[in-house]
């Protein structure tokens, strides 16, 4: 008997919420939830009718047990079939929280990382060549991306955000110093990518990706890719953004983040776009972005909300006016602008400005929302593209941004149900974050697992990707729909890298729907 044709989330509900589960070909039965493991019956339902999932391609029925408010554990069982067991209660997700957050002290670069599994003596610590140049440059600090060890700013930036509005929304002081502290890590090495102009180098990494060996193995040279725009304005964005929050603390970093913000936007305001392209020699992570409009009204929006400077405005009309698409990924980041924009105390409520962001938003969320209510499982994804894990959580996040603008619970709702899908209402079932739920991944790209016979808890994997971009996910994926074209191997990059940028917004989905 196969346990896994009911699926649930794995971290589990919060008492008082919406509770979903789904199963295949299980239109109009019954079911029930029963206590767990003396499985006496508690809730009993009717799953709905069968709904032929776009992505999912098969039939797909859900069950609403959100009348069930007991605390406990549980499992729900349809004829012969039962889910695996789950949690119901208040603040269930404190451990999942913790083990996301704990990853990005674990992806450390340059410093000694004390942990009984996964420390390591400081790595990357040399100087490293600018490229084009005959110079050395410290660039020391920073997150390791993701399986791979490179330093990308753009990548950096949107992470940074994201932990910076779960903080911004956490009730809990306590937790938001944990951030606070771990997203300072970053800014450090963020401000050390700052050439003397203004402008922002995009990366630094060696010249190729290494094996699957310790980060404090890697000797290969270190390069510092050229400055770019997408680079130097997500820069100003965040290190503006971030002053904000280290105010009271630490009034001198604050100042030294605000003075780097303007000084990139100084750069940006007499220079035209400089779009990234590896140069032929590097071979690692692009992260190219052919428009970079986006990047530099995040900017102006982060620069507006810290500074109430009304010469912004007209500039921030101006990109408005010639369309931001309102999105969330590392290479649109429309959305941020926006949102904190909508969060300043600066903005006039009510301004034409205000409202026309306003309305984006929700027109976004809209059509989103339309897509979860169309998709068996809730998906929120148009595309299933590599990082899809990630993009469902950042989808959600426009979700919960349009609730917080409409008060609709209907977009709370459909954030949830990324969260679901996430944590294991998905067709195969899996709770994509290592170490945690049920079936999670235990083969992931990431090197410093692999290099030590042991998976680091915490992760997000990248998830299913219809692009089949490496060898394994061709050899074994080919034909599967596009919700099933993961695979929990080390060689698939394309499905089961993790990544800082897709864990941050699981951070923050999870801290917005007040699960800690
Ligand atoms: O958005 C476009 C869409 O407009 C287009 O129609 C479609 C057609 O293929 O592609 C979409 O772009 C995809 C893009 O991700 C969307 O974010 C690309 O196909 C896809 O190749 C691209 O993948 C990126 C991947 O690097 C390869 O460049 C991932 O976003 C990005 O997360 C990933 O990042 C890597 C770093 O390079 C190195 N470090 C690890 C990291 C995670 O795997
Ligand atoms: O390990 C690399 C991973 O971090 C990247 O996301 C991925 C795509 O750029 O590339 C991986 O490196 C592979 C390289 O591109 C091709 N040869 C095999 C490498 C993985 O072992
Ligand atoms: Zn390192």
């Amino acid at each position: 008997m196969n346990d896994r044709l009911i699926f649930v989330n794995q971290i589990g509900y919060d008492s008082d919420g919406k509770k979903f589960a789904y199963a295949v070909n299980a239109a109009d039965l019954e079911f029930s939830v029963k206590t767990y493991p003396d499985r006496r019956t508690v809730f009993t339902g009717k799953f709905g009718g069968a709904l032929k999932d776009r992505l999912a391609c098969e039939d797909v029925s859900c069950a609403d047990f959100s009348g069930l408010r007991t605390a406990g554990r549980f499992v729900i069982e349809c004829g012969e079939i039962e889910s695996v067991p789950f949690e119901i209660g208040k603040k269930i997700y404190r451990n999942i929280y913790h083990s996301l957050l704990n990853y990005f002290y674990l992806s450390r670069c340059g410093t000694e990382i004390h942990d009984r599994d996964f420390g390591h003596p400081a790595c990357h610590t040399e100087k490293a060549l600018v490229y084009g140049t005959s110079e050395f440059r410290d660039a020391c600090g920073g997150w390791h991306d993701a399986g791979d060890y490179g330093r990308y700013i753009v990548a950096g930036a949107k992470t940074v955000m994201d932990l910076l509005l779960a903080c911004g929304n956490s009730d809990s002081g306590f937790l938001c110093q944990d951030i606070l502290a771990e997203v300072r890590f970053e800014l450090e090495w963020m401000l050390r990518m700052q050439r003397g102009d203004g402008a922002v180098y995009h990366k630094i990494s060696c010249f190729r990706f290494c094996g699957f060996i310790e980060p404090q193995d890697e000797h290969d040279p270190l390069v510092i890719a050229p400055v770019s725009t997408a680079a130097t304005a997500d820069f100003a964005a965040v290190s503006a953004y971030a002053s904000s929050f280290y105010k009271e603390s630490d009034p001198e970093f604050s100042a030294v983040l605000l003075s780097a913000a303007l000084h990139a936007q100084e750069y940006l305001d007499s220079h035209g776009d400089e779009l990234y392209r590896n140069p032929p020699e590097i071979k690692t992570g692009e992260y190219g972005d052919r428009n970079v409009s986006d990047e530099r009204y995040f900017a102006l929006c982060a620069l507006f909300s810290v500074t109430g400077d009304s010469a912004y405005l007209d500039r921030i009309a101006e990109f408005r006016k010639s369309g931001i698409s309102e999105g969330f990924g590392w290479g649109n980041v429309g959305a941020y602008g926006t949102e904190l924009l909508l969060k300043s105390r600066h903005l006039v409520s009510g301004s034409p400005l205000a409202e026309d962001c306003r309305k984006s938003v929700t027109e976004r969320a809209l059509r989103l929302l339309e897509i979860s209510q169309e998709s068996s499982y809730g998906t929120a994804l148009e595309k299933v593209f590599w990082g899809s894990n990630g993009a469902a959580a950042d989808n959600a996040h426009i979700l919960l941004l349009a609730y917080d603008i409409t008060q609709n619970e209907d977009f709370r709702t459909a954030a949830l149900k990324q969260l679901d899908y996430i944590l294991g209402c998905n067709p195969l079932g899996i709770c994509y974050v290592t170490g945690n739920g049920i079936l999670c991944p235990t083969d992931t790209h990431h090197r410093p697992s692999v290099a030590l016979g042991k998976e680091m808890p915490g992760m997000l994997a990248g998830g299913p990707s219809e692009g089949l971009a490496d060898e394994v996910a061709r050899r074994h994926l080919q034909g599967r729909a596009p919700l099933k074209s993961y695979i929990d191997r080390r060689g698939s990059y394309c499905t089961n890298e993790i990544a800082i940028y897709w864990n941050s917004p699981l951070v923050l989905l999870i801290s917005r729907l007040a699960l800690v």
